[in-house]
């Protein structure tokens, strides 16, 4: 049974790609980092807590990075542990550049230095395409970073490929376009969307506050991306791959489907930071604009060319955009009216 190391198995990614591992018969550890309350929630909620064993590990602790890879000799290492929200990156620079930088050239460290036969995958991002240079962006597209998150994942990123290079390590980064779920943080705009819809919906809750209404993702859905990590990690030869829908929304579309599914009748009226989107049926106010939620310098658009991942692994997205915001918006009414609070 091959045994995977996954870090940041408590955050979205971590908790589906362990759930995806156990069905497949791995042996799968879990590193977690201490804090005041167990942050398990995500893992308890896909009923696999108990299928998984956790061992601490703090990523930007060198010697305990050795230990934890010393002591289990995995075969395979996930890298998802990261300071994952852009918009904490301008606030807490050293701290993301420590964990999302320093914490991937420690992994790739003990590896090398203990000699261990082990592929690594890291989660690398689209973000560090930034002010974007080419349409759609593909593995050839240079880098463009625009916040200290995307430049830390760009360190990262040449990282992976110079332990590659210079010494021969099965080192591989999956370029992720942004990818959502139910089990997103409620930070990130499509989840911060669905869950306040839910909450106007069952509890007619405040309107939702949001930043730029215009900014374009390629939003996938986290399970199919799942499928495209683990093909990356097994590949026989290690390489850097885009993973992507190739389509895109805006904010406001995100916002109009997730309402439309919550069962309002949204229309959009005004425009900057007057603009508001309010329920025909009701006259609600669903949505309005706020200054604080734009970022010092944000990414307004991104695209993914998926072909590379597709030619050489056969991988696809399977999960229409639309289905994706039903799904979000429909758990978070269940989540609240069943008043299920779980820590995700
Ligand atoms: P997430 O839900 O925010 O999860 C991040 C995970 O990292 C959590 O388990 C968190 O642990 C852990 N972590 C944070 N700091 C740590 C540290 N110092 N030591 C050990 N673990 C630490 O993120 P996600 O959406 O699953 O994303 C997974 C990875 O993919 C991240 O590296 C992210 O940057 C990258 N990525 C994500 C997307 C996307 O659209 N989701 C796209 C491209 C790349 P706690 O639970 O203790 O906080
Ligand atoms: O949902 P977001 O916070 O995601 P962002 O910044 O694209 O980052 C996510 O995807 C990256 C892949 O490209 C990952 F690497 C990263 O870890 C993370 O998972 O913001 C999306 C867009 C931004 O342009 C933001 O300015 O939505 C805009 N936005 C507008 N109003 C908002 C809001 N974002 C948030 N979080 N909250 C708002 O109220």
């Amino acid at each position: 049974m091959k045994k995977v190391l996954i870090t940041g198995i408590t955050g979205q990614d971590g908790s589906f790609l362990a759930q995806e591992l156990v069905q497949r018969g791995y042996d799968v550890v879990g590193l977690v980092r201490r804090g005041s309350t167990p942050k398990t929630g995500r893992l308890d909620y896909l009923g696999i807590l108990d299928k998984v064993r956790l061992v601490s590990m703090e990523l930007t602790e060198f010697a305990n990075v050795f230990s934890v890879i010393k002591a289990e000799s995995p075969d395979l290492i996930y890298n998802l542990g990261a300071q994952s929200f852009v918009a904490d990156s301008f606030d807490h620079p050293h701290l993301t550049s420590e964990i999302n930088y320093t914490g991937v050239l420690n992994i790739l460290e003990a590896v090398k230095v203990l000699g261990i036969e082990c592929s690594i995958y890291q989660a690398s991002t689209s973000e560090m395409y930034g002010d974007v240079l080419t349409d759609p962006q593909n593995e050839d597209t240079p880098f463009n970073p625009l916040s200290p998150y995307a430049v830390a994942k760009a360190a990262a990123h040449h990282i992976i490929r110079n332990y590659r290079f210079a010494y021969g390590m099965k080192t591989s980064n999956g370029i992720l376009f942004n990818h959502e779920s139910e089990l997103r943080g409620r930070e990130f705009v499509t989840r911060k969307i669905t869950s306040k819809l839910a909450s106007i919906k069952v509890q007619d809750g405040p309107p939702v506050r949001l930043g730029n209404l215009d900014s374009v993702r390629d939003w996938g859905y986290a399970k199919d991306y799942i499928k495209g990590m683990i093909l990356i990690n097994e590949a026989s030869q290690a390489s850097d791959y885009v993973i992507a829908t190739n389509t895109i929304k805006t904010v406001r579309e995100f916002f109009e489907f997730s309402a439309i599914a919550a069962g309002f009748s949204p229309v959009f009226e005004g425009e900057g930071m007057d603009e508001k989107c309010i329920c025909k049926k009701t006259s609600k106010v669903l949505c309005e604009v706020d200054k604080k939620f734009f970022r010092p310098s944000d990414v307004t658009y991104l695209r993914g060319d998926y072909s590379k991942i597709n030619q050489e692994l056969g991988w696809k997205p399977e999960t229409a955009f639309e289905t994706m915001a039903e799904r979000m918006v429909l758990t978070d009414i269940q989540l609240v009216e069943s008043g299920n609070i779980y820590s995700f």
